[in-house]
């Protein structure tokens, strides 16, 4: 069994529900417990300024799967609901799932980044992740909570 934190972010369409729905359909899928969840927040766009606040989450999911197997089941559920991949960077989406972290694995190939590449410079992943667990420690050794110390909330709140 792997522990596996995933991020959720949303800022189109109902973006609450689309955040909740997703929870809910990450906790149906066979082979997939989902343990915990953090808070719901409102966070300020990071990126183009002229798109909708978004709404983040992040979950704990216990799994036998792989991270590519995860990988492809969050993309259908991104499919699912509608992602359009436009190709503008950080530009507004109807859902977006991340893996973040894989038990302490560190994973780096054409489809994955794991530990999530921007998972120490957000706070819409550090202050959920911490929700989860305030003592969590990263694959290099870092505390996630001492992160807070250079990342502020950013106007971020939950809902
Ligand atoms: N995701 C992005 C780009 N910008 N900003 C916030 N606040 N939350 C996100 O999840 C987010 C973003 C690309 O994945
Ligand atoms: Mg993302
Ligand atoms: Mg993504």
């Amino acid at each position: 069994m792997a522990l596996c934190f995933i991020g959720l972010g949303a800022n189109l369409n109902d973006p609450i529900q689309q955040v909740k729905t997703a929870l809910q359909e990450l906790a149906k899928l066979p082979n997939i417990t989902l343990l915990s969840q953090s808070q719901i927040y409102i966070s300020k766009p990071m990126g183009p300024t002229n798109q909708p606040d978004y709404v983040n989450a992040v979950a704990l999911i216990e799994s036998t799967l792989s991270p590519h197997d995860i990988f492809d089941l969050t993309c259908h559920i991104e499919q699912s609901h509608g992602r359009i991949r436009t190709g503008e960077h950080w530009g507004p989406r109807t859902l977006d799932l991340d893996i973040l972290l894989y038990d302490n694995q560190v994973i780096s190939d054409d489809k994955l980044t794991i530990p999530h590449y921007g998972l120490k410079q957000r706070e819409f992943v550090i202050y959920p992740l911490l929700d989860i667990n305030p003592k969590l420690i990263l694959p290099c050794g870092t505390e996630l909570a001492s992160l807070t110390a250079n990342i502020p909330l950013n106007g971020m709140t939950p809902l």
